[in-house]
């Protein structure tokens, strides 16, 4: 049988570290495009890797980046895979507003670059591409739950950029006959999630909070809905779409949808140190203890300048045609990552714990 290989990019993000696990774990060889960092930037994959030398071997790390075309066309030419999945982006929203230009050369013209490297090296026929899309898409609420054939309208420079990278997923699709599907993926969340993202943001905080290495957790929008699923389910849905015979685009997403609030609360609860709220104007105030102590509050810094307040996904046509599913309930997914934070946080010196600030 011949060894399949796929090339990722964004591999050491979270969803790039699990979705390496699952490749190479189906006997895939694998190679990711790493960006150069001043530090070691490959800790997700350690974490899944370690202790498993039979992977490493399976597993080829090559410096490049998404906005240095010369090192796409060198790295696809070399590798020759079957499969790419490009996950590389600059991928926080609050951080998009901030370095939009920047967001848009990654996320836009990034995504461009490979599918342009493709063609350039008459690889078509040889390769399938996934484009890593997003609910972000939807933007502003038209309906839900949100389908494939619900309308777009980004409210960010990420989903702005996101929605070029969609389209020209498709173009390329539509004019060269390239096997490119893009996955609109509903947050997904685990252990690995990066650090200010919402979630993770409060597990983190939750923990070091019950641990006494924090005193406080400052959040904006607490109103915001999003529909969270685990992450290592979703990898599973990017695979399948290129296992497909036809290429095709699919929402991947749980169908529920919790209030930033909600998280907070199962969050504290599963940390030991449950909240209540603080009288009425709860988003002034925040969420304190019994005790009085306050530890969450609301900090405007942390609003964005539009937000998308509703995203419930509709996953049907994933289910009917790619037999894909989720199990994980959200509820689970919190106590997962309150858990793994606690254990951690219990492994690292106080001192490392800082107070930067975080989005
Ligand atoms: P992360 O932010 O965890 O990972 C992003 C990855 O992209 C990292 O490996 C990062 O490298 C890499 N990267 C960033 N800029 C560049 C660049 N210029 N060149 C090469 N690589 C780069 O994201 P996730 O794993 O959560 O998400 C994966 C993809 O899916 C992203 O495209 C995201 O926008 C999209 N998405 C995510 C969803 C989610 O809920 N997680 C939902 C829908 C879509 P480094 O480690 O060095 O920073
Ligand atoms: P999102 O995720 O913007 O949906 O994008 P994020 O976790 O950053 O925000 C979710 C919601 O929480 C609100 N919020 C805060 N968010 C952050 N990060 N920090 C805060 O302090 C805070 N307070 C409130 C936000 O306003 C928002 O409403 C993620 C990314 O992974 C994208 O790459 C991906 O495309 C989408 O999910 C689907």
């Amino acid at each position: 049988m011949i060894q399949k290989r796929a090339l990722i990019t964004g591999i050491t993000g979270q969803d790039g570290a699990y979705l390496a696990e699952f490749l190479l774990d189906r006997g895939y060889e694998v190679h990711g495009i790493q960006r150069r960092a001043s530090m070691s930037n490959t800790g997700r994959l350690d974490k899944l890797l370690n202790n498993i030398p039979e992977r490493h071997s399976q597993l080829t790390l090559h410096y490049g980046d998404l906005t240095d075309a010369t090192s796409l066309i060198r790295l696809i030419k070399d590798i020759r895979p079957g499969e790419i999945y490009n996950l590389a982006a600059q991928s926080h929203v609050a951080v998009s507003f901030e370095t939009p230009e920047y967001t848009a050369d990654v996320d836009a013209i990034g995504t461009l670059r490979l599918l342009e490297a493709i063609r350039i090296l008459e690889m078509q026929q040889d390769t399938r591409f996934y484009q890593a899309a997003t609910s972000e898409l939807y933007g502003m609420v038209q309906e839900t739950p949100q389908r494939e054939s619900t309308p777009f309208h980004p409210r960010s420079p990420y989903a702005a950029a996101k929605l070029y990278a969609y389209w020209i997923t498709v173009n390329y699709r539509e004019a060269y006959g390239l096997h490119a599907s893009n996955g609109i993926l509903f947050n997904h969340e685990s252990p690995l999630r990066g650090e200010t993202f919402i979630t993770r943001k409060i597990s983190r905080a939750a923990a070091a909070i019950s641990l006494g290495r924090q005193d406080r957790l400052y959040l904006g929008n607490l109103d915001a809905k999003r529909d969270w699923g685990h992450a290592r389910e979703y990898v599973r849905g990017m695979w399948l779409m290129l296992q497909q015979d036809r290429p095709d685009d699919y929402v991947l997403a749980t169908g529920k949808t919790t209030q930033v609030r909600q998280f907070v609360h199962w969050a504290f609860e599963d940390a030991g140190i449950p909240l209540e709220f603080a009288g009425q104007g709860l988003q002034e105030k925040g969420y304190c203890r019994s005790t009085g102590r306050c530890l969450v509050e609301v900090d405007p810094r942390y609003f964005r300048p539009a937000e998308v307040d509703l995203l419930i996904g509709d996953a049907g046509k994933a289910h009917q045609q790619l037999g894909w599913h989720h199990d994980m309930p959200v509820r689970e997914l919190a106590r997962e990552m309150v858990a793994a934070d606690i254990q951690a946080l219990k492994a690292e010196p106080a001192w490392k714990h800082s107070r930067e600030r975080v989005h």
